[in-house]
């Protein structure tokens, strides 16, 4: 087995800024963390326990318009005037400012079965649904869920063992380290790959959630037959390095698993981290770039905006939508700009993507 070397693996561990659940925003230090926090709040809630996916996009852009503002909001109405804002958060912020707290979360962190499916929903593999299943059932802590593993399918198994390292973000320290081992590792099986992290690490985030890879070679198109090997290969090789460590799911085109640095030469060992590596077909491996480079905003205002250019992009294509409302043939990309420029969008770079 080849060993790679990395010079900087001797750096220590920055410590981790906070804590979050599954698919989170960091708020960094805004001057309005206060408010965006207790809106995350508010929206996690939404999703995971009245399962409202409405208000919680609701709750998560009026945040995520907060924490982006340079300047501390004064009061509701001030709020108000920004997009997305509307008169129940701009009365939520007085109510805050007012009182200190927000009297519908007291409430909501005084519910323990409300706090219990909040919990089980940041095990990966436990949805929603499950939660409040599990919550139904009795099973409200790590603990029972400990307790009563037979219940538990494998990718929540999985997440239930690392579920104290999968709370923890990833410094962006370590994803360079991750990323120079990744990209070392597939050159080794064939150089003809092309791998590339996306995810909030291409877009220059201090630390990311997970590792998000694509995989392209050029002899897999989207008119050639699957091709899985491809993937395998590249799977098995940094399972045989004791790299990937556990397998979520592993299909044709998409793999989902747990991996590991090497220990750093001071033995101390690295968490495990959430990974996924999707193979893409060479034809369509800008349009999965930018889809997987995201953020998920941004990704919905672009597609919103390609639509009333008539366009519809998704993560494989850009196709131009007939007067019948029914999508044309794919365009061809050699470029995410290629895609900008079809829908007269000035681009971006990743860094301008962190909507
Ligand atoms: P993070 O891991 O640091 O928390 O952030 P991220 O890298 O932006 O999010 P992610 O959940 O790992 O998703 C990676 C990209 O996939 C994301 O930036 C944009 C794209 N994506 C969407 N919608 C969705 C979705 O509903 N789920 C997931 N997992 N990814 C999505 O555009
Ligand atoms: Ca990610
Ligand atoms: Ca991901």
């Amino acid at each position: 087995m080849l060993k790679i070397y990395y010079a900087s693996f001797t750096k220590p561990l920055q410590t981790q800024i906070r804590n979050m659940s599954k698919r989170k925003a960091p708020t960094a230090d805004s001057p309005n963390a206060d408010f965006s926090d207790f809106l995350f709040e508010l929206a996690n809630f939404e999703k995971n326990v009245s399962r409202n996916m409405h208000k919680y996009n609701v709750y998560r852009k009026a945040a995520g318009t907060l924490a982006k503002l340079p300047n501390r909001i004064k009061n509701g109405t001030e709020a108000q005037k920004l997009d997305g804002i509307g008169k129940q958060i701009g009365k939520k912020i007085d109510e805050f400012i007012q009182t200190g707290s927000l009297a519908k979360l007291e409430k909501i962190r005084a519910d323990d079965n409300s706090q219990a499916i909040n919990l089980l929903t940041k095990v990966t593999g436990i949805g929603p649904a499950a939660a409040a299943k599990f919550v139904q059932d009795g099973i409200k802590s790590l603990e029972d869920l400990a307790k009563h593993k037979d219940k538990l399918n494998h990718h929540q198994k999985i997440g239930l063992k690392y579920f104290d390292d999968f709370e923890k973000r990833i410094p962006r320290d370590e994803m360079l380290d991750l990323e120079a081992y990744v990209l070392t590792a597939v050159e080794m099986v064939d150089k003809e790959y092309t791998a590339k992290i996306c995810g909030s690490f291409r877009r220059g985030a201090a630390s990311s959630g997970d590792i998000d890879i694509l995989l392209t070679h050029p002899a897999f198109t989207s008119t050639d037959k699957k091709s899985p090997e491809k993937l395998k290969n590249v799977v098995k090789d940094m399972e045989s390095r004791g790299f990937i460590t556990d397998t979520l799911s592993h299909g044709d085109s998409k793999f989902m698993g747990v991996c590991q640095l090497p220990k750093k030469k001071d033995g101390t060992e690295y968490l495990h981290r959430r990974i996924d590596i999707r193979l893409i077909p060479h034809d369509q491996y800008y349009c999965a770039l930018l889809y997987f480079t995201g953020s998920d905003t941004f990704n919905r205002n672009m597609r919103a905006h390609a639509l009333d250019q008539g366009f519809t992009i998704n993560e494989y294509t850009i196709r131009p939508m007939g007067s019948t409302g029914v999508a044309g043939e794919p365009l061809p990309v050699s470029s995410e700009k290629d895609v900008f420029d079809y829908v007269d969008m000035k681009y971006k770079e990743p860094n301008e993507r962190n909507l």
